[in-house]
């Protein structure tokens, strides 16, 4: 059984969005058109209550800066995904009605969780996993936003889980902060996540 995994195609990090990805929205139209193509299609939904401890304006910061928190260093991110704003929706155009199922993550108010399958503490689960198991999925293509982060972390996290995974980089598009998206291409690699560059497959 063959996963679309689908990671916070969100308006937030869409252009105009708080935490904006350049050409985020590009993406939708194919994200779409992949998911007929899959057993299963499951969506990632950022969901971040007011004054989480992964924004800046939480420790009078500048966004974009890195803290350590107790689980390791934190880029602070401007304030995104809250929960029930327009901000946290799903792009308007993405094929909601097909995902199985919704993950939302980030919602510990202490802990951000950039991965779908733990928080940044890389020991909290989400659940996801036994989702996936207890539907027999074993294999899993990646594609959203953002490249370096959610996506990458999920992607790391589902290798060594030991699914079979794949991420489709035309469908992603990338923060690219501070040689994030080189590191994060190299840190997948070296989880044996296959990078390819075809429509969903
Ligand atoms: C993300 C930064 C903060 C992402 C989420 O979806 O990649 N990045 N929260
Ligand atoms: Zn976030």
């Amino acid at each position: 059984m063959h996963a679309l995994l689908v990671i916070d195609v969100q308006n937030d990090f869409c252009p105009d969005g708080a935490l904006a990805v350049q050409t985020g929205d590009e993406i939708v139209v194919g994200i779409n058109a992949a998911m007929d193509r899959f057993d299963a299609v499951i969506l990632t939904q950022d969901w971040h209550p007011a004054g989480h401890s992964s924004f800046a304006s939480s420790h009078e910061a500048a966004p974009m800066t890195v803290i350590d928190m107790p689980y390791g260093p934190q880029v602070l991110w401007p304030d995104h995904c809250i929960q029930g704003t327009t901000g946290a929706n799903f792009h308007a155009d993405l094929a909601t009605g097909h995902a199985d199922m919704i993950v939302r993550k980030g919602y510990n108010p202490a802990i951000d969780s950039y991965s779908a399958f733990f928080e940044n503490d890389h020991k909290t689960p989400t659940g996801l996993e036994g989702y996936l198991r207890s539907r027999g999925i074993t294999t899993l293509t990646l594609v959203g936003l953002a490249t370096d982060f959610c996506v990458n972390y999920s992607a790391v996290d589902a290798a060594k889980l030991g699914f079979d995974v794949t991420v489709d980089l035309g469908l992603c598009r990338a923060i690219d902060f501070d040689g994030s998206l080189a590191t994060a291409l190299n840190g997948m690699r070296d989880a044996g996540v296959a990078l390819t560059n075809g429509e969903g497959q």
